[in-house]
């Protein structure tokens, strides 16, 4: 992490507070700044509007979470939709196997396709802390003719069912940043750029990013791209 991010730390607040939180930066996970129910990670707060924020975050995307009715984690799952590894074999272990039944009444739109790439289904959060899962499926960047506009997609068609369900917290991890082998800065541009597009829809979008490397990349694409 880059002395740039080892600022003050952030000082208690409520999180609906819509203070200007931007110079105010949290170095580590066990700082003695806000920390909260996101899986241990510190927070670094970027306004989008008067009253909402991207916030990025370390953590475990598991154990997220805001308020338990109006929040929702999103799933980097594949079309199947029925668990796999990553981020999607620990959220399902972490739900319990009522998501897995969820999962399975979603309808297939064809043989074996549940969730194409791109597009997005909520499900209930069952035994997580979070009250829904939003499941995305990203590209796989070696495989994708376009893969900019797929993971905008994934972004944006998240966003879209989450609105569409009045979820007013969500959070993200950084989807086909694993498996599907996405370029980390790449995924960054496309990930921040398309979370502006919806800057007054919701009290809080967060990035809950389980490695360093990414958390940091995040932190200096958000510092470039919600520039005020
Ligand atoms: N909390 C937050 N981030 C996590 C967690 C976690 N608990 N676990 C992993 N990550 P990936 P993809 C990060 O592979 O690339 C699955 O098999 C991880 O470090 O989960 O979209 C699906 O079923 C990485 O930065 O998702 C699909 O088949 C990011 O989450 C395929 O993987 C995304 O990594 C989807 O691949």
């Amino acid at each position: 992490m880059t002395s740039r991010f080892l600022l003050k730390p952030l000082r208690f607040s409520s999180r609906l507070n819509a203070v200007n939180l931007r110079s105010y930066r949290v170095s580590e996970m066990n700082s003695s700044g806000r920390v909260s129910s996101n899986g241990g990670g510190g927070e670094v707060r970027f306004p989008l509007s008067a009253s909402n924020a991207l916030i990025i975050q370390k953590g475990d995307i598991t154990k997220w979470s805001i308020d338990g009715s109006t929040d929702a984690i999103v799933n980097p799952a594949n079309e199947r939709m029925l668990g796999g590894g990553g981020a999607d074999g620990a959220i399902h272990r972490a739900a319990g196997p009522d998501l897995l039944r969820a999962c399975r009444n979603v309808p297939e739109v064809r043989p074996g396709v549940r969730c194409p790439a791109g597009e997005a289904r909520i499900t209930p959060g069952f035994l997580l802390p979070a009250s829904h899962v939003i499941h995305t499926v990203g590209p796989i960047y070696d495989v994708d003719s376009n893969p900019a506009a797929s993971l905008a997609s994934a972004y944006r068609n998240s966003l879209r069912v989450a609105k569409e369900n009045n979820i007013q917290y969500v959070a993200f991890p950084a989807i086909s940043c694993g498996i599907y082998g996405y370029p980390y800065e790449e995924a960054a541009t496309v990930a921040i750029s398309t979370i502006k597009e919806f800057q007054n829809d919701f009290k809080e979008v967060h990035f809950v990013l389980f490695e360093s490397d990414i958390y940091g990349i995040w932190l200096n694409k958000s510092d470039e791209l919600l520039k005020d």
